[in-house]
């Protein structure tokens, strides 16, 4: 073989072998907390993502290409979802980032993303100004704002609520997030606030707040907080014999309520998009698949990191992929806007939000929360 064709051979082969990692992989990063305060969130998120890419390949993936996820574990901590992001984008190349579980990690972490003009794709990020970071960024987690005045005005009409104590961390972007959107709820329905008490990450007892708490003779205790502290809280409150209803937002919306409060977790107020008693068939299918696979009970994280994958495939499958990142990262964002789809979740479409000087920005949810109350270690729905 002389010098010429001998080459042209190597370059057919090496051509042949790029079309073919072109059509075998499409990789997809997720930060999720799966150790830490906030584990319980992250590794039901995990296991959501890790059923949903089974099914999906299985059903012949995207146009036939292979979805590969690549999992990394941030710890519930900004510091660790900034390298996480940091990773993922640059080192290992993801088309796009699913994640972090906590706002208070998106918030640092999205625009590592939004400035790679890489999507990032929070699935339980629910604090205002999340998606405002700018356009790359995307939840179908819907928001404090959308959720917590259906929780409490369902409270009020049902429970009777006419004065509240509210409690809240004041150390978090999302517990504060929920603390500003319960105080607007409350202040639109008119319903006065016997004291405000806050707490901080870590933290063990509650008995000082609760103590003033009881001493004001609320209808409800009014609770911004993740479950870490949210939990510990619900049994100090019962052991005080503080008996009204705990008002949560999503934070209080997870089983792992029931681990830690246990005989004293009933009468827990959540809203959420996601129940596991809305029988649809999408429901219906996510609850039996989990259940196989995982031997356990799917919970709202879980659930809405299942229908994120089948959305980014679905944007995908009108996507033609040129396995050039930088094309192939703005041709996903470019097609996830307009993506309808109906999961475990319900029926889901995005809606573009503003940055804080009113230029469009991000997307986030549009979908109808269900109000429920927990009863006997269930979330039961509230007609
Ligand atoms: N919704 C929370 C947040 O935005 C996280 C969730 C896992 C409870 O931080």
């Amino acid at each position: 073989m002389n010098r010429a064709l001998s080459r042209s051979v190597v370059a057919i082969a090496a051509l042949g072998a790029a079309s073919f990692a072109q059509a075998a992989d499409i990789k997809i990063g997720v930060a999720a907390a799966l150790t830490g305060g906030a584990g319980q969130y992250g590794n039901a998120i995990r296991n959501g993502f890790q059923l949903a890419v089974e099914e999906i390949n299985a059903a012949g993936g995207v146009n036939g290409d292979k979805i590969v996820l690549q999992i990394e574990d941030e710890q519930g901590k900004k510091e660790e979802a900034i390298n996480v992001f940091k990773k993922l984008i640059f080192q290992d190349r993801v088309l796009m980032v699913f994640g972090p579980t906590l706002s208070n990690s998106a918030q640092a972490a999205h625009p590592i993303a939004q400035a790679a003009k890489t999507p990032a794709f929070g699935t339980s990020n629910t604090a205002d100004g999340i998606t405002s970071i700018g356009n790359f960024v995307f939840r179908n987690s819907v928001t404090e704002a959308d959720v917590l005045p259906a929780t409490i005005k369902k409270a009020v009409e049902v429970a009777g609520v006419k004065k509240v104590a509210v409690l809240y961390g004041n150390d978090d972007v999302f517990t504060k997030s929920g603390y500003d959107n319960f105080k607007k709820a409350l202040e639109d329905l008119k319903i006065p606030v016997t004291t405000t008490e806050t707490f901080a990450k870590g933290d063990v007892d509650f008995k000082a707040q609760l103590t003033k708490i009881k001493a004001t003779n609320p209808d409800a205790i009014v609770l911004s907080a993740l479950v870490a502290e949210g939990g510990p809280v619900m049994v100090a409150a019962r052991q005080l014999g503080i008996e009204v209803p705990i008002i949560g937002g999503n934070g209080m919306n997870s089983p792992r309520v029931f681990e830690l409060a246990k005989d004293r977790s009933d009468n827990l107020w959540v809203g959420s998009p996601w129940s596991s008693n809305n029988d649809t068939p999408a429901n219906t299918k996510f609850i039996a698949a989990y259940k196989a696979k995982y031997n356990a009970a799917p919970d709202q994280f879980a659930a809405q990191a299942y229908d994120a994958l089948y959305i980014v495939s679905t944007a995908l499958k009108g996507v033609k992929l040129t396995n050039k990142l930088e094309a192939d990262r703005l041709a996903l964002r470019d097609a996830l806007p307009a993506v309808k789809y109906t999961g475990a979740t319900g029926a889901f479409q995005f809606a573009q939000v503003k940055d804080k000087a009113g230029k469009p920005a991000g997307y986030d949810a549009v979908q109808t929360p269900i109000v429920m109350v927990t009863r006997g270690n269930a979330y039961v729905i509230q007609k």
